[in-house]
């Protein structure tokens, strides 16, 4: 069983779900939706480098998939050990350095190659660049870098009675204060976000949607029919639009980063006008261009 949430009838395994063992990673039967999840119950689903590392390589295979259109993040449950449920409890404080994280509990060292590389960033920046919406399912605890997961996603639907919420940070020494912490600010407001992170104090489900922080709280037996149910809604607007728009929506808080993605697109859309091709062409025949057809205002 992947998860008691999970609907076996709604998906079928992505390219190289094979070789996870630290997530789980689907697609739609129509090859629309992509399902990725943290695999790791027992631990409230902590992600150590080799999690960070398979769960790139996932997001980054939806990413590239033309026809998905939706990314679904959660965490698989419940754990086996007292069927506590978790979206993602962040970094596996277990195998912590003082320099980074160990790879997995079998490593006699940290990996000097790996040691303080904090790709759980790398992470972030995909889920924020990525063209496409990704919808943060939160079935139980989002803590410490989890919680930031959440933070950076587009959307999220968190379960009723077992969607907490904590930022664990300050509490264990290691704080995010990039888009964890500052953007997090943007949403919900500079005195809530300070609370969250200084007093470090459990809220719920239902305090997360009063914030902002949450888009949605349902029963926990519906969380993932919900979400899949809000991907279809998505999957029925312009992918254009909707990149366009995810696009805006992060220009002003991602500085020129956030204006080169939504500068990329516009680039893509003038390569489709004639006035473009006009350029092209006038180039490779060695003429003059025409731009007379062109007006200056439209
Ligand atoms: C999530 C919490 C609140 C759940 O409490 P609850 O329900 O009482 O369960 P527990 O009994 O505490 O936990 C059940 C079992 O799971 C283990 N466990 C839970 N979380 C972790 C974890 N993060 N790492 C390792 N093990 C974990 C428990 O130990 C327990 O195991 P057993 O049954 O064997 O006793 C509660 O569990 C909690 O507070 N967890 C810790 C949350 C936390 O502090 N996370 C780390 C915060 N920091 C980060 O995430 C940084 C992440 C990161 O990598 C990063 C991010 C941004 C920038 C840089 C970095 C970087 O690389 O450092």
């Amino acid at each position: 069983m992947v998860s008691e949430l999970f609907d076996a009838d709604e998906w079928m395994p992505a390219p190289g779900a094979d070789s996870y063992t630290d997530i789980t990673a689907h697609v739609s039967h129509d090859g629309r939706i992509a399902r990725i999840a943290f695999d790791r119950p027992e631990v409230r689903n902590a992600f150590r480098p080799h999690t960070v590392d398979e769960l790139y390589r996932a997001l980054d295979i939806a990413r590239q998939d033309p026809k998905i259109g939706v990314v679904l993040l959660t965490g698989n449950g419940p754990s086996p050990k007292d069927g506590g449920w978790a979206f993602c409890s962040g970094g596996d404080q277990r195998i912590r350095g003082r320099d980074g994280y160990k790879y997995s509990e079998t490593d006699a060292v940290t990996d000097p190659a790996r040691a303080g590389r904090l790709h759980i960033l790398e992470v972030q920046r995909l889920i924020r660049f990525m063209p496409k919406v990704v919808i943060a399912v939160v079935p139980g605890w989002a803590a410490g870098g989890g919680h930031s997961l959440n933070v950076v996603c587009d959307l999220s639907v968190a379960s009723a009675e077992h969607g907490r919420f904590k930022q664990t940070d300050a509490d264990v020494g290691s704080f995010d204060a990039g888009y964890g912490s500052a953007y997090f600010a943007r949403q919900i407001g500079q005195k809530n976000a300070r609370e969250i992170f200084f007093l470090a104090e459990e809220y719920s489900a239902q305090r997360a949607y009063e914030l902002g922080a949450v888009n949605r709280v349902v029963p926990h037996s519906e969380l993932e029919r919900e979400a899949i149910a809000m991907a279809r809604v998505i999957l029925g607007k312009s992918p254009t639009a909707i990149r366009m728009l995810k696009y805006a929506f992060n220009l002003v808080d991602d500085g020129l980063v956030g204006q080169q993605l939504f500068a990329g697109e516009a680039t893509r859309l003038a390569y489709g006008t004639d006035e473009a091709v006009e350029g092209r062409d006038s180039f490779l025949e060695k003429r003059d261009p025409d731009w007379s057809p062109y007006p200056y205002h439209y």
